[in-house]
């Protein structure tokens, strides 16, 4: 978890034997049960949509992941709902070019794949339509909840990332930083790059102020998230 990861690294620091407090501003038990029971039900994809006018009629709680192409989106999909194979991973990025709306019967909330964005290689017109569908989205979705965005843990935070905060700002839609691949930074580097997006977010409005670390490859910050979705669950 999250605060696992952040713990190793504050505990070197410390001399043996020393007590280690940690604020831990994560879920409760309680919390991270509701999760763990929103996702013991079955997810399933039912949905793809490549322009506005053919999204699904909205139903239940939505909450989108959204990210630079090649981020992680699809496989924390995969790592929420507990399934190998539920969105289409890449190795190439752009891999995911439409809205994929998948339901979960426990809830009810729907999890949305997005087409990420910043990929510089796609064809122009091609991007412009999956981008803007991204971004047409995001701004007008009456029952979107949340947007988890997602931020590579390696990667410097983009001027793409940026404009995606500012647009959610705009719109008044709530969003919170998840940081991906968390297994790829040591233990160091990765407190500082929390602590680099904590003050990032700190100045959106639309931004929470807690973010999530996760590795959908070591199944790190797995259960936070999904505790934080069934938040959403009434
Ligand atoms: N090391 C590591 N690699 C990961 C992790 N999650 C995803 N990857 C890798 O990152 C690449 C992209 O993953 P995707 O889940 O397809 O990323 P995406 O954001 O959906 O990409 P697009 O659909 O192209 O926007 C794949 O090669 C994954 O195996 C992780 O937790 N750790
Ligand atoms: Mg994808």
């Amino acid at each position: 978890m999250a605060d696992h990861a952040q713990g190793d690294g504050a505990q070197a620091e410390n001399s043996p034997g020393e007590e280690l407090k940690f604020e831990s501003a994560g879920p409760s038990p309680e919390q991270i049960e509701a999760g763990r029971k929103l996702f013991a039900s079955p997810c399933e994809f039912f949905y793809a949509a490549q322009a506005l006018e053919h999204l699904p009629a909205p139903r239940g709680n939505e909450i989108a992941l959204a990210g630079r192409s090649n981020v992680g989106k699809s496989s924390l999909i995969n790592a929420i709902t507990g399934r190998k194979a539920l969105a289409r991973v890449s190795h190439q990025p752009g891999r995911t070019r439409q809205l994929n709306f998948f339901e979960c019967q426990a809830g009810p909330v729907v999890l949305v794949d997005m087409p990420g964005y910043g990929y510089a290689e796609a064809p122009k017109e091609i991007k412009r339509d999956w981008q803007g569908l991204m971004l047409d989205y995001l701004r007008g979705r009456p029952n979107l909840r949340r947007v988890f965005l997602l931020l590579d843990a390696r990667v410097e935070v983009k001027v793409s990332d940026l404009t995606v905060m500012e647009l959610l700002d705009q719109s008044a839609v709530p969003f919170q930083i998840v940081l991906t691949k968390a297994d790829s930074v040591k233990p160091g580097p990765l407190k500082r790059k929390q602590e680099e997006v904590l003050a990032l977010v700190a100045t959106h409005p639309a931004g929470l102020n807690q973010i999530i670390t996760t590795s959908s490859a070591g199944g790190i910050g797995i259960e936070e998230l999904r505790a934080a979705i069934a938040e959403f669950v009434e």
